[in-house]
């Protein structure tokens, strides 16, 4: 399988709603594997670094007091597509026009408390990744459901 790695994260309404392991469920099942995991508050200053792309955008204030107001489940996933499809599993950023089906869609109903983030593309995910982990942090393992999931 193609080494494609995602930044994954549970936001604090999703950690406070008990959705961890629901999310978790869903990447799993789907037959992604996860390599990196941690739960952490993050500073404000913190989140900033994490939704820089976002600084001029008039949410960007709460939307970092929002990130960092709470314990967050970090993870780092691999598989083939993970980045793509990831956003998939996820659903469209505003839940009222996610599809039902989806994380996002299922599981919240307003956009500043849309429970799960996911990197937008290869770049965004190595930064992100590089980000939130130190290297030795990501684990390498033959998972034994690879030789069944990618034939
Ligand atoms: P996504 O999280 O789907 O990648 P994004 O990167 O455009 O979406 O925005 C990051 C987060 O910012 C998003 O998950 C929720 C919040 N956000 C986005 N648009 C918003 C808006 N119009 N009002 C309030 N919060 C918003
Ligand atoms: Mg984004």
């Amino acid at each position: 399988a193609e080494l494609e790695r995602t930044f994954i994260a549970i936001k604090p309404d999703g950690v406070q709603r008990g959705l961890i392991a629901e999310v978790i469920s869903r990447f799993e099942r789907k037959g992604f594997k996860l390599v990196a995991i941690k739960i952490v508050v993050p500073s404000k200053d913190f989140a900033q670094k994490h939704y820089h792309d976002l600084k001029e955008r008039p949410f960007f204030n709460g939307l970092c007091d929002f990130l960092s107001s709470g314990p967050v489940v970090a993870m780092v996933w691999e598989g083939e597509g993970v980045i793509r499809y990831g956003r998939k599993l996820i659903g469209a950023t505003d839940p009222q026009k996610s599809e039902p089906g989806t994380i996002r869609g299922d599981l919240a109903v307003i956009v500043g408390r849309n429970i799960i983030h996911g990197s937008d593309g290869p770049e965004t995910a190595k930064d992100e990744i590089a980000l939130w982990f130190k290297p030795e942090e990501l684990v390498k393992y033959t998972s034994n459901a690879e030789k069944w999931i990618y034939g």
